[in-house]
C-alpha cells in the first residue's frame, strides 16, 4: 500500500523492524526504526514526483516544472516540529514539507502542475498559480475562519522571492500577542497561548532581498516566535554564491544578530541538509527556543543539492562545473540518507530497496490518477461540444467547416477549456443567420462555459463571503444637541478608542502610532489606555508593516497597519500588491487576511508629504478596496464598516483635514459608510463635478464661485474608488446636466481616466453627453515645496472655476463670454 492514497494520506505500513535490521543489531528502537524507513519512504516518494514531473513537462503534459528536489530530508526534520495551529510562510521548494505535514498529497502535487482547475484537485491554488504554490485553507467553504489551532497551516505561496518574509513575521508576530494579552485567551479557534510557530523558508539566493533583511531585522526587535530555514544549495539559478552574500554565507553574514547572555537577537544554527540525524536535532532545537521562549531563530541548511536544476527552463549543466555536478550527486540528501539507513541504522539493502519500489510506484499511481482526473475533467466541455457541432453540421450551412472544426476538437491531444471554447465560437461564426436546435444549444453552452469560467478563472478577487465589504450595514451617524465640535483627529481617536475597546482582536501599529498616537494624533492616548500590545510604534518598515498586518490578519486578528504618508506606499507596494491584493483570488477562497490600512495623503507639504499617487494604487491593488474619505468623519465611519467586513481595505486620510472642525457624531463607534456609494454634496443642473478625497473642498469652493457666474455644478464625492459607484448614481445626474469633470490631485491619466472609464463605459454616460467629458488632474510632477508650490501643482479653486467655465462658454458664448 503507498504511503499516501491520493485522497487522505495515511502513513503506510513500513514492514515491521524486526525482520529488516541486520542481525538485530541497531542502536535505534523498534519505533525510531519505524520512523526512520517512513522517513526514507517519503524523501524517495517525493524525489520521485519531481523527477516524473520533470519528465511531464518535457512530455508537453505540463507547462512548467520547479521542483522540491534536494531538500527532502531537511524538510521532514522541520515537519517533525511542525505541530498544530503552526503557519509556514515559504517558497516553491516545499513540496517535501507539506506532503510530511499532510497538507499535500502526492496527487494534489501533480494536479497543480497540470494546473487542474478543480479546487478539490488543487486546493492550494485552483489552478491558479503554477507549480510548487502551496497553501492550507484556514477558511471554510462560507469564508469563514476554520478553528486553525486544530490544523496544520500554510500560508499561500508567491512567486516573488523574499515576498513570503513580510508576511511571515506577521504570522510569529500574532503568537506574541496572543500569549501576552490576556483578553485574547478566549480566542482559542486562532491560538493556543501564542504557542505557535510561524515557520519560513527561503533560498539562500532570496536572501539578498531587502524584504529579508527587513522582516529578519523587525522579528528580532520583536522577539517573535518565527523559524527561519533557509535552504543553501549555492546558487540563485545559475548565479553563484559570492554575487550573493557578503562571506558567501548569509549565516555569517548575519551573525551579529546572534543572541547573547546579555542582550536579545536570534539563535543561528547551521546544519547540513543531506545529514538526517544532525537536522532531526537542529530542528528539535529550534523548535524548543523559539516555541517556549519566543526567541526567532535561523536555520541556515547547508551543503543542499538540485539534483535536476533551477526549474524546467534550462540545465544546470550550463553553470555547474563538473566538479559541482559531481559534488551534488555525492551529497544528495536522498542518497547520504540511504547511506546512513545502511550503515548506522543497519537496515537490511533488500528492505530498503523494497521501500524505495514503493516509494516510486505510489509517487507513479499518484501522478496517474491526477492525469486521468484532470483530462476527465477537460474532456467533459470537448465531449458536449463535439456531440452539438456533430448536430450542427447537419444544419446545412457551412457544414464542411463545421465538421473540421469538430475533427480538429476531438483530436487534440492534451485538450485544454480554450480549444473547446474557440471551436463553439467559431461554428457560431459559421452558423451566423442560420436558426435551429443545434445552434441554440451551443448558444446554451456557451452561456453556461462562461460563467463556469468565471468561476474557474476571474472569482474570489474580494471576498465572497457574508461579511464582504458590500454586505455592511448602513447605519447612519447620528447628531444631538450636544454632539460637539472638534478637530478631525478627534473624530479619529474616538472611532478608535470605540473599535479598541469594543473587539479585543483590533490592533494597530506603524511608525509613531504607540507612543505620540501618531504624526497626527488620531490614537493620541490610546497607547495608554489599551495597552503597548494594542497599539504600537515600529520601526520604518513599510513592507513589513504591511507583511505584520497580512500575518496577523491571516490568524484572525484585526489590525490597523499605519503606512505614515502616502508617498510611502511605493515601499510596501510589493507586499500589498503581490501578497494581500492577491490572496482571496489566489487561494479562490481559501485564505483571507482582513487587514486595514490607514495613510494620509493629497495636501500638505512638498514632494514627499503631498502625493496623491491614486492611479498607481487602483492599477497594482485590485483585491483591496480603496477608500478616500474627504473628512474624518467619513474616515471614521468607513474604519467602521471595514472593522464588520472581512475584505482588505486602504483608507487614506486627508493630510489636511486633522484640524478642521466637525461634529463628532454620537455613536462614532457604530455608524457605518456603504461602500461604492457617492455622496453628492451640492446638486445642480449644468455640469456633474465628480471627484474625492481633499479635492471634495476646492471642487466645492470653486462651485459656489461658478454659482455666482450663473453656472450650476453638481458635486459627486465618489467616497469609495474600489468599488465604484455600485449603483451608477454618476450616470444619473450626467442624465440631467449633460457634462461630466472628473477632478482630483493624481498625475493626468491617473484616477480621473479610472473614473471617466467607469462612468462613460461601465455606465453607458457617453450617450448623454452634449460636451467633451474632461479632466483636471495635477501636473505630471509631484508638489514643489514652496508654499505655493501645491497651488501651482495641484488644481486650485481658481483652476476649477476656469475650466468649467470655459465648458460652459463652449455651450453658451453670449451667456459665458471668454474671461481673458
Ligand atoms: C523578486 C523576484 N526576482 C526574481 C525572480 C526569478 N527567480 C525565481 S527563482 C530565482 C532564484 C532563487 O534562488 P534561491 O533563493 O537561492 O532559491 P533556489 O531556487 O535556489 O532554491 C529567481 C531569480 C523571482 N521569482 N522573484
Ligand atoms: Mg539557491
Amino acid at each position: 500500500m503507498p504511503i499516501f492514497d491520493g485522497t487522505l494520506k495515511k502513513r503506510s505500513s513500513i514492514p515491521k523492524p524486526d525482520s529488516v535490521i541486520k542481525e538485530a543489531k541497531t542502536k535505534f528502537s523498534q519505533a525510531k526504526v519505524k520512523e526512520i524507513l517512513a522517513d526514507y519512504h517519503l524523501a524517495v516518494e517525493s524525489r520521485e514526483a519531481s523527477l516524473l514531473g520533470r519528465k511531464e513537462v518535457f512530455m508537453g503534459k505540463a507547462k512548467f516544472g520547479i521542483f522540491g528536489d534536494g531538500k527532502e530530508v531537511a524538510q521532514i526534520a522541520m515537519a517533525k516540529v511542525f505541530r498544530n495551529g503552526d503557519f509556514r510562510s515559504g517558497y516553491y521548494r516545499d513540496q517535501t514539507f507539506m506532503f510530511a505535514i499532510d497538507a499535500l498529497t502526492v496527487q494534489q502535487f501533480f494536479a497543480q502542475l497540470y494546473a487542474h482547475t478543480d479546487l478539490e484537485a488543487d486546493p492550494s491554488t485552483a489552478g491558479r498559480l503554477m507549480t510548487g504554490h502551496f497553501g492550507t485553507r484556514t477558511l471554510d467553504e462560507a469564508g469563514h475562519f476554520k478553528n486553525l489551532t486544530e490544523i496544520k497551516n500554510s500560508s499561500a505561496d508567491i512567486s516573488p522571492t523574499a515576498g513570503q518574509m513580510p508576511r511571515l513575521l506577521g504570522l510569529a508576530y500574532a503568537s506574541k500577542l496572543y500569549r501576552n494579552n490576556p483578553a485574547l485567551k478566549a480566542f482559542s479557534n486562532f491560538s493556543i497561548n501564542g504557542n505557535e510557530i510561524a515557520f519560513g523558508t527561503i533560498g539562500n539566493a532570496s536572501t539578498s532581498e531587502g524584504m529579508f533583511f527587513e522582516a529578519i531585522n523587525a522579528a528580532g526587535v520583536l522577539q517573535v516566535p518565527m523559524l527561519t530555514s533557509i535552504w543553501d544549495d549555492g546558487y540563485g539559478i545559475s548565479v553563484p554564491q559570492e554575487y550573493h552574500t557578503t562571506k558567501s554565507s548569509i549565516s555569517k553574514a548575519l551573525a551579529g544578530l546572534q543572541r547573547t547572555e546579555t542582550e536579545k537577537g536570534f539563535e543561528i544554527i547551521r546544519v547540513k541538509g543531506w545529514d538526517y540525524p544532525a537536522l532531526i536535532e537542529a530542528y528539535q532545537r529550534a523548535e524548543k527556543i523559539c516555541r517556549e521562549e519566543h526567541v526567532p531563530v535561523i536555520v541556515h541548511v547547508e551543503e543542499v543539492t538540485q539534483p535536476q536544476g533551477h526549474s524546467t527552463s534550462g540545465s544546470h549543466e550550463r553553470y555547474k562545473s563538473k566538479e559541482r555536478l559531481a559534488w551534488e550527486a555525492e551529497h544528495d540528501c536522498n542518497r547520504k540518507m540511504r547511506e546512513w539507513i545502511l550503515n548506522e541504522v543497519l537496515i537490511l539493502p533488500e528492505e530498503v530497496e523494497a521501500i524505495e519500489k514503493e516509494a516510486k510506484q505510489a509517487a507513479k499511481e499518484a501522478r496517474d490518477r491526477a492525469w486521468r482526473a484532470f483530462v476527465e475533467d477537460v474532456r467533459k466541455d470537448q465531449h458536449q461540444v463535439s456531440a452539438i457541432l456533430e448536430k450542427a453540421e447537419r444544419l446545412g450551412t457551412n457544414a464542411e467547416e463545421v465538421t473540421n472544426l469538430r475533427n480538429e476538437l476531438v483530436t487534440a491531444i492534451n485538450p485544454t477549456r480554450l480549444e473547446t471554447m474557440r471551436a463553439a465560437k467559431r461554428a457560431l461564426r459559421l452558423l451566423r443567420g442560420e436558426t435551429g436546435e443545434a445552434k441554440d444549444e451551443l448558444i446554451a453552452w456557451l452561456r453556461v462555459a462562461e460563467a463556469d469560467n468565471f468561476q474557474r478563472y476571474s472569482s474570489h478577487l474580494y471576498s465572497l463571503s457574508s461579511q464582504s465589504g458590500l454586505t455592511v450595514e448602513h447605519i447612519q451617524p447620528q447628531y444631538s444637541e450636544s454632539s460637539s465640535l472638534v478637530d478631525g483627529r478627534e473624530v479619529l481617536q474616538s472611532c478608535f478608542d470605540a473599535a479598541l475597546t469594543n473587539n479585543p482582536l483590533v490592533i494597530a501599529f506603524g511608525e509613531d502610532v504607540g507612543k505620540i498616537g501618531d504624526v497626527n494624533q488620531g490614537f493620541a492616548g490610546l497607547q495608554a489606555k489599551h495597552g503597548e500590545l494594542r497599539v504600537t510604534d515600529t520601526g520604518i518598515r513599510e513592507c513589513t508593516i504591511i507583511g505584520q498586518g497580512i500575518g496577523a490578519a491571516l490568524r484572525g486578528l484585526r489590525p490597523i497597519a499605519e503606512i505614515q504618508y502616502l508617498d510611502y506606499f511605493i515601499y510596501a507596494l510589493p507586499t500589498l500588491s503581490d501578497d494581500l491584493a492577491c490572496l482571496q483570488y489566489r487561494t479562490k477562497g481559501g485564505q483571507k487576511a482582513p487587514l486595514i490600512i490607514r495613510t494620509r495623503g493629497h495636501r500638505l507639504e512638498g514632494v514627499w508629504h503631498a502625493g496623491s499617487q491614486i492611479g498607481m494604487l487602483l492599477h497594482s491593488l485590485r483585491g483591496i478596496y480603496i477608500i478616500t474619505p474627504r473628512n474624518m468623519t467619513q474616515a471614521a465611519g468607513f474604519y467602521n464598516t471595514m472593522l464588520k467586513s472581512d475584505d482588505a481595505a486602504v483608507i487614506i486620510e486627508c493630510l489636511n483635514g486633522y484640524r478642521m472642525k466637525e461634529r463628532i457624531p454620537d455613536n462614532i463607534g457604530e455608524f457605518t459608510i456603504p461602500l461604492g456609494v457617492p455622496e453628492i454634496l451640492r446638486e445642480g443642473s449644468d455640469v456633474t463635478l465628480v471627484t474625492y478625497g481633499s479635492m471634495c473642498r476646492v471642487v466645492m469652493e470653486a462651485a459656489e464661485e461658478l454659482e455666482n457666474v450663473g453656472i450650476s455644478c453638481e458635486v459627486i464625492d465618489v467616497q469609495t474608488l474600489l468599488p465604484f459607484d455600485r449603483h451608477h448614481a454618476i450616470v444619473e445626474s450626467i442624465k440631467k446636466t449633460n457634462r461630466v469633470v472628473f477632478a482630483d490631485e493624481d498625475v493626468p491619466g491617473g484616477a480621473t481616466s479610472f473614473m471617466m472609464q467607469q462612468v462613460l463605459e461601465e455606465q453607458n454616460a457617453y450617450q448623454y453627453l452634449d460636451s467633451a467629458p474632461i479632466t483636471i488632474t495635477a501636473k505630471e510632477h509631484r508638489p514643489a515645496y514652496a508654499s505655493d508650490g501645491d497651488y501651482f501643482t495641484k488644481p486650485n479653486p481658481e483652476e476649477v472655476f476656469e475650466r468649467v467655465y470655459a465648458l460652459m462658454v463652449e455651450v453658451d458664448p453670449d451667456k459665458f463670454p471668454s474671461l481673458y
